[in-house]
């Protein structure tokens, strides 16, 4: 077994962030192979590899692992420049970096989560629901998430109003006037999908096709757009955990290290030991290692595996996570 590309993508399938890279992948045709992981904790194939981040997916070329779908999905850009998605223009940029703030890094998606219906079978699930209060840091209660949800309905109509009545509203197919559907399409519609697919989730009173017409639409078009795609392009390899760690551990890194900035506000050197951890959930789970690179968009740590003890590099974004050395020192704490 090998894995095309070197890329292998630990995922579950109904993760509405895995479906970002997956969508991606399959939309340019890029061949890859995945490892499906359990919804929930251990993972074992992840600690095998020396990786303490919780959250899914997560992408291997080689033996750098790229957390974060931000990350990933400007990774895969770089390395397959020809035929990318990205947009091309400033102001078009602009648009698709600003859709991936507006649905990753602001409420958003903590609010379309809100609306996952109670009477799901995992959310009676205590071992489902143990594990999200660890990755969430906050108590779990259905009672809560009932009285919430009209707020979170009302939040998620004002996404809905923000697409129909702007983006949309002219009637094109694509966010940026594409032929076919772009990376700005992608970082915008992935939580909008996830909520139409999930029966239950809005009362068709206040969010349905009758209310926004323009985005759904475009909804159906861009699932249209994936099966066909899907129907030409490669299937992903399936690989088991053990095979794909040993594929791992066994190659290359797949580029060099991007060195400390040395006028990063935080004044960490190469070389400290750091950990790294997101901070706005599955903040428990912190990868420690030698800071290998430190950028405006990047840090990486080098560690090593458990499994054939060889090095590996763990590579975040450089926002939406902390980087603290450690034994303290000045970038040892935080207010936030
Ligand atoms: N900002 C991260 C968020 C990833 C995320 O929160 N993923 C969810 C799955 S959709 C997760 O990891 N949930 C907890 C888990 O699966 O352990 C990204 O863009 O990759």
């Amino acid at each position: 077994m090998s894995a095309p590309n070197d890329i292998i993508l630990f995922h579950y399938s109904y993760s509405p962030y895995a479906r970002r890279v997956t969508w991606y992948l399959t939309l340019r045709g890029i061949e890859y192979a995945q490892c499906i992981q359990p919804p929930v904790l251990p993972r074992n194939d992840l600690t095998a590899l020396g990786v303490n981040y919780r959250r899914i997916p997560v992408m291997s070329i080689g033996r750098d692992i790229y957390c974060d779908t931000r990350l990933i999905l400007q990774k895969l850009e770089e390395r397959f420049p020809n035929g990318g998605l990205g947009a091309r223009k400033d102001d078009e940029k602009a648009i698709e970096r600003l859709l991936e703030k507006w649905t990753v890094e602001t409420p958003l998606f903590s609010r379309a989560a809100a609306l996952i219906p109670t009477s799901l079978p995992a959310m009676k699930d205590p071992k489902f629901t143990k594990d999200r209060e660890d990755f969430s840091g906050r108590p779990w209660s259905k009672d809560a998430l009932e009285r919430g949800r009209p707020e979170s309905v009302a939040y998620m109509r004002s996404c809905f109003d923000l697409l129909e009545t702007t983006l949309l509203a002219d009637g094109r197919d694509w966010i940026l006037k594409t032929v076919k559907p772009s990376l700005a399409d992608i970082e915008a519609i992935w939580p909008f999908d996830w909520l139409v697919e999930m029966k239950g989730s809005m009362p068709a009173s206040v969010v349905s096709e009758k209310q926004f017409p323009k985005v759904y639409a475009w909804i159906q078009r861009f699932r249209a757009a994936l099966r066909a795609a899907k129907s030409t392009g490669p299937t992903p390899v399936s690989l088991k955990g053990a095979e794909a760690v040993k594929l791992i551990v066994s190659s290359e890194f797949a580029e060099p290290n991007g060195g400390v900035d040395a006028n990063d506000p935080l004044g960490l050197k190469e070389g400290m030991e750091v950990e790294i951890y997101p901070t706005d959930s599955g903040f428990t789970h912190r990868d420690r290692g030698r800071l290998v690179t430190l950028t405006a968009r990047e840090v990486t740590v080098a560690l090593r595996s458990r499994v054939g003890d060889k090095e590996m590099r763990i590579h975040v974004p450089r926002t939406g996570f902390r980087v603290t050395k450690v034994g303290g020192g000045p970038t040892g704490s935080s207010m936030l």
